[in-house]
């Protein structure tokens, strides 16, 4: 119950919570104040992962961390999901809402090494029934948060909800979405919202999904304004640069900052802190350094393209 009702924007509409499947052993899950992008909403948010949460905010020494937390394949699951999590909310429609919304980021160890491959852990969410199947491709037809290819969203992720390093920045985790969001529509009365975290293929490597802000909403038009699929949550289409004029992020793949977007929607947001960058320009700065304090969403440049993004930022502008 904890668990979810630090995922839950309003806990009044909470009934119960208990784990579907959940691994015999370990430390899978979690809650936290403060990573990455999250909490999105109040001061806490959930962790669900393959492994071992408490390594999440970990410094990201390791590309491979593995636990496993000895859960099985799970009869009617399939034969490649292991460590399974799935958590059953079960959620009280306010009158009138007719969409449920919640805000996520997937996080994995597996990126970039078995992209593409059969390692592919996933992130689900259903609602009132949980029917993924996980074989040698994952079958999800009540997963409503899904990539623009309509698969789960994974390391193999396509579009904006693809992952890359600098989304993970602040984790123990060597790839990330961007701050994502989902919706389904739903009627009056009582709902079971499943999420779901596996590994696929083996126990090791994990994932994570990060969960904050599961919320009903009235909307005029649920067909348009309340889309099953995963899309970014953005009230600002681009973009920052904060750091030095001119400077560029690369990772092993090539120039990722270009890529990156999120939202801001407070001074607070702790996503600007994570993703400052020292002095050189590449290196993530160390949010230690009393040097280094917070840029405010007044700092940030918006540009339409990403090549405008390294343009006009310079330590005139004002940093404290
Ligand atoms: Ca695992
Ligand atoms: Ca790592
Ligand atoms: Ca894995």
């Amino acid at each position: 119950m904890t668990l979810a009702q630090a995922m839950l924007a309003d806990p009044s509409t909470l009934i119960s919570a208990r784990f579907v499947a959940v691994p015999p052993s370990g430390t899978p899950h979690g809650i936290s104040d403060a990573l990455s992008f999250f909490p999105t909403h109040g001061t806490t948010f959930g962790i669900l992962t393959s492994g071992n949460v408490l390594i999440a905010d970990d410094t990201n020494t390791s590309g491979a961390s593995s636990s496993n937390v000895g859960g099985p394949a799970l009869p009617g699951r399939g034969n490649s999901a292991f460590d399974v999590t799935t958590l059953e909310i079960n959620l009280a429609t306010p009158a009138g809402a007719n969409c449920l919304r919640l805000d996520f980021a997937f996080y994995s160890e597996e990126f970039p090494e078995y992209v593409g491959s059969v390692f592919n852990d996933a992130f689900i969410a259903e609602l009132d029934r949980s029917t993924w199947v996980a074989g040698f491709t994952i079958q999800a037809p009540d997963n409503f948060a899904f990539d623009q290819d309509g698969n789960v969203i994974s390391i193999n992720s396509t579009g904006v909800t693809g992952m890359n390093e600098i989304n993970a920045s602040g984790t123990t985790y060597d790839g990330a979405t961007v701050l994502l969001q989902a919706a389904t529509q739903v009627t009056a009365g009582t709902h079971n919202l499943y999420i779901s975290i596996f590994d696929q293929g083996d126990h090791i490597y994990d994932s994570a999904v990060f969960v904050d802000n599961i919320r009903f909403e009235t909307v005029a038009n649920p067909d348009t304004q309340c889309r099953p699929g995963a899309e970014q949550k953005a009230k600002v289409p681009l973009i920052f640069i904060p750091g030095v004029g001119g400077s560029r992020l690369f990772n092993d793949y090539g120039e990722v900052w270009p890529r990156m977007q999120d939202i801001f929607d407070s001074d607070s947001d702790e996503f600007l802190k994570v993703l400052r960058l020292a002095p050189d320009g590449i290196s993530p700065f160390d949010p230690n350094d009393p040097a280094y304090t917070t840029i405010r969403p007044s700092d940030i440049i918006r540009s339409e393209t990403v090549y405008d993004v390294f343009l006009g930022f310079d330590y005139t502008v004002d940093i404290w």
